[in-house]
């Protein structure tokens, strides 16, 4: 199997990257019985007998899962939310030589310490900042970072970099990350999931830090998902009216502390549906399948000019269906909803905008291959495609 290396940056970064990683691990725990670590474990896992000093251990081995870790990288200059992941139950996938914080590097520098708090404390949410200053210092370890969880995979395929534009840290730091990995790694794909702010955002500067960001990604990265924070509160919001259960089943780490803080009850509702178009996403990356597309041939398919790569995106249904109890949704409704503007992850109208191509992710059991034929011809009849491309679906 292909394999992904996620780069985590910021604090929305690292909060969505931490319920990504949830997903990972439970979906792959309910598939996988016997505890083995097989292909599908190794696009994003790999498997290490510390006891034994063996750093990777091949699935050709078929040997039981010894101790996961995540090919993963949590980058922030503040440590509270890397130290919430730390704590939670996904915490044992990363070592601390995968993760770069404000005290990385610094051993026990007390002045640089001193001096990196009181950056964050005059300088958070400015894209500047994290890209000039952080971004400098951290160069030297970042790279060797990279390197490190590079040396670790058999093949290599992509970077997935998780982050906001909004703030500084995840906006800055992380352009400048996709700019390195740009010069260090041309041949390896590079796929940027960004949450844009919402209308009434509390970070003032944040769409300056989004102009500034989204410039950098247009010349650095291969493919962009933006997901827009309105589109997550309207679902959000939605799904919670419809469904009381939902908060509670889905949620559920700390859920005293979500009551005191409304917003965060929020995030991590409106994280957790990230998670799931994320899970979704890279699932055929995953498992084996017949007809699977991954992230490669999805920008082969939908990326025709190298500028023209941000993707919209829509997910139906919105949740797993494990999280809360929903009708039964016929076939060729569901294929209806990803369409309509309650489903997108961010807020435009499509139908009123011509599309370059389309690609359509099916996952689950119970739907044929005439299905997708059907509801192609059908929805085709309402979009509009540029002319050179009339017949471009991508399907898997
Ligand atoms: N969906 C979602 N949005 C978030 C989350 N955390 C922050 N945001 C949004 O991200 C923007 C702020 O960026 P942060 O990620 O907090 O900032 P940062 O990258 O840590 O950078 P600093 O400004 O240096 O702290 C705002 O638009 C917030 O609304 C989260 O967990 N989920
Ligand atoms: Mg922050």
């Amino acid at each position: 199997m292909p394999e992904s290396i996620i780069i985590q940056v910021g604090q929305c970064g690292n909060q969505i990257g931490q319920k990504f990683w949830e997903k990972a691990v439970t979906e792959h725990a309910s598939y996988n019985k016997n505890q083995i670590f097989d292909e599908s474990f190794s696009t994003f896992f790999r498997n290490v007998d510390s006891r034994n000093g063996i750093s990777n251990i091949s699935f050709e081995k078929k040997e039981k899962i010894v101790e996961l870790r995540g090919r993963g990288i949590l980058v922030d200059m503040e440590e509270g939310v890397i130290n919430q992941i730390k704590n939670s139950f996904v915490g044992e996938l990363f070592d601390n030589n995968q993760i770069i914080s404000s005290n990385s590097g610094s051993g026990k520098d007390k002045n640089k310490n001193n001096r990196n708090k009181v950056l964050n404390f005059l300088t958070g949410n400015n894209w500047a900042v994290g890209y000039n200053v952080y971004g400098k210092e951290f160069n030297d370890l970042i790279i060797e970072t990279v390197r490190k969880q590079t040396e670790y995979c058999d093949g290599l395929q992509s970077f997935f970099l998780i982050s906001s534009l909004g703030g500084g840290t995840g906006s800055g730091l992380g352009s400048y990350i996709n700019e390195l990995l740009c010069t260090e790694y041309p041949e390896v794909f590079k796929f940027s999931s960004v949450i844009f702010p919402a209308k009434n955002d509390d970070v003032i500067t944040s769409p300056y830090n989004s102009v500034l960001a989204l410039n950098k990604l247009i010349n650095h990265v291969d493919c962009v998902l933006p997901i827009e924070n309105n589109s997550l509160l309207d679902i959000f919001e939605k799904i919670e009216k419809s469904n009381p259960d939902f908060s509670q089943s889905s949620l559920a780490t700390n859920v005293e502390e979500l009551k005191k803080n409304k917003k965060l009850k929020n995030f991590d509702g409106m994280n957790n549906i990230v998670a799931n178009l994320l899970n979704n996403l890279t699932s055929s990356m995953r498992f084996e399948g017949k007809m699977n597309v991954d992230i490669n041939d999805i920008t082969t398919n939908l990326v025709p000019f190298p500028r023209l790569k941000f993707l919209l995106s829509s997910m139906t249904p919105l949740y797993t269906l494990k999280d809360v109890r929903v009708a039964p949704r016929s076939i060729d409704q569901m294929f209806l909803d990803a369409f309509t503007k309650e489903t997108q992850l961010i807020k435009t109208d499509g139908k009123s905008g011509t599309y370059l191509a389309c690609a359509l992710i099916v996952r689950g059991q119970g739907i044929a291959l005439s299905d997708i034929r059907r509801n192609i011809d059908k929805i085709s009849k309402s979009l509009k495609f540029v002319s050179w491309n009339q017949e471009s679906w991508k399907t898997g």
